[in-house]
């Protein structure tokens, strides 16, 4: 019997990670996949690989990007063809607050690894996800694998690290390690402080009625928004290809915030119009004359990274990869499953509205509901 590939994924809890962890399962391999200690379930994007039936071919194994040894006894145990080390303290906002644990999980999280890979005896493919926010206040547009970097947070700083020591244990130490740049992608499994998903989510609330409004910091940032699932294909293939290399993967289209803002309002027939400039831009909906976006500094960066373009050429090439998700079919499909997840919040803050209607009637009657009901059922 031809033995199945073993692939270790950091991060599989994440959004890429559960995709990249159907990907492989699919492909027939067996997936390890590495999941944090927390105090709530942290598994709600892959439950389902493991609900319908007991796969032996996916496990998941406690750990922590911070902890080496309990690297060094998962991968010897394992022992993993390929290792994906998407795991991160991934929100460049939030990079600027937890400036030190950033740099711990993002940067020295992959120097761990590829000290215990390049210490093993066992052959190992690895994979770092690198990021686009390497580019940061960008010196050349649009941006490929030989754009200097010019980081712009503790995030963009730590992903540099992380990508010279996967170089440095390639050409050094001879290691197959790849570092994948990926621009911004996106998808409903996004985490919902990540502006997509923020505005997706946020103006489905707004078109029924859960909330007022939806505050956002800088909508003229541009970025190459991508789809999730097209940019897990890419991964996967970097670490397919015969030799390691360093691959920029993006759509090589670039969009403002306000752009994508304005997207989602017409995927939910809501008309909206801009007033005023800056601090006080406001977005209206013409048909109610409403406020429903408003513009709050406590979103804006220390440091902001303007625009971000790339061009994934060599990965076309190389790697005969292309997304298929365009900017306008992103937007529509993560506003379709939100609008659909709000409608089913709103079911739910009906219900509970109604019942404590029901309540306060019995409570202003003197009596509790079971006591209504019998008297009614009188009546
Ligand atoms: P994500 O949804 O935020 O997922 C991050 C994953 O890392 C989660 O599984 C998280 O676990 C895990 N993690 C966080 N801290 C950890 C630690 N100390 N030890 C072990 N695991 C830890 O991020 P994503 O969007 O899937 O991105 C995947 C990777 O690609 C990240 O490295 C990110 O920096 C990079 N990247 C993302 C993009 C993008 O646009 N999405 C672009 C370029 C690069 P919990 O579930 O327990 O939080
Ligand atoms: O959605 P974002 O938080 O993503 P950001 O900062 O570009 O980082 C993402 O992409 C990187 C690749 O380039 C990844 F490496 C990283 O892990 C992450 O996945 O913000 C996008 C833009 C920024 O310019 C931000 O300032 O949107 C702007 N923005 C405007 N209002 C906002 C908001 N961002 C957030 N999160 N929340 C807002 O209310």
């Amino acid at each position: 019997m031809v033995e199945k590939k073993r692939a270790f994924i950091t991060g599989a809890t994440g959004q890429d990670g559960s995709y990249l962890c159907e990907l492989l399962l699919e492909k027939g391999y067996q997936v390890f996949g590495l999941q944090r200690r927390a105090s709530l379930p942290n598994t709600a994007r892959i439950d389902h690989l493991y609900e319908d039936t007991e796969n032996p071919d996916f496990v998941m194994l406690y750990g922590d990007l911070a902890d080496s040894s309990n690297l060094f006894r998962i991968i010897n145990k394992v022992k993993p063809h390929e290792i994906y080390n998407l795991g991160a303290q991934s929100h460049v906002g939030i990079s600027f607050d937890k400036a030190e644990y950033t740099a711990n999980i993002d940067a020295l999280g992959p120097l761990r690894l590829l000290e215990i890979i390049r210490n093993v005896d066992f052959p190992i493919r690895f994979y770092q996800a690198c990021s686009s926010e390497m580019f940061g206040k960008v010196l050349e547009t649009p941006q490929k694998e030989t754009t200097p970097f010019n980081p712009q947070s503790p995030y963009g700083a730590s992903k540099v690290f992380a990508f010279n020591v996967t170089k440095q244990y390639r050409t050094g130490y001879g290691l197959f390690a790849s570092n994948g740049i990926l621009f911004n992608h996106e998808s409903p499994r996004r985490g919902v402080n990540f502006v997509t998903r923020k505005i997706t989510l946020g103006l489905s609330r707004v078109k029924l009625g859960l909330q007022p409004l939806l505050r956002l910091g800088n909508l003229d940032a541009k970025r190459d928004w991508g789809f999730s699932k097209d940019y897990v294909e890419a991964i996967w293939r970097i670490l397919q290809h015969k030799e390691p290399g360093d691959f920029v993967i993006a759509t090589g289209e670039t969009h403002t915030v306000r752009e994508f803002v304005e997207e989602v309002a017409h995927n939910l027939d809501m008309s909206l119009t801009w007033k005023g400039k800056g601090m006080e831009e406001r977005g209206i909906d013409t048909k109610t004359g409403k406020t429903i976006i408003e513009v709050d500094p406590r979103y804006f960066r220390p440091n902001e990274v303007d625009m971000l373009l790339g061009d994934s050429s060599k990965a076309r090439k190389v790697l005969k990869w292309k997304p298929k998700v365009t900017f306008k079919k992103l937007a529509a499909l993560m506003t379709e499953e939100d609008f659909a997840y709000a409608e089913r919040e709103a079911i739910l803050h009906n219900t509970i509205a109604n019942q404590r209607k029901f309540m306060s009637y019995g409570l202003q009657n003197g009596k509790n509901s079971s006591q209504r009901k019998t008297r009614r059922a009188k009546n």
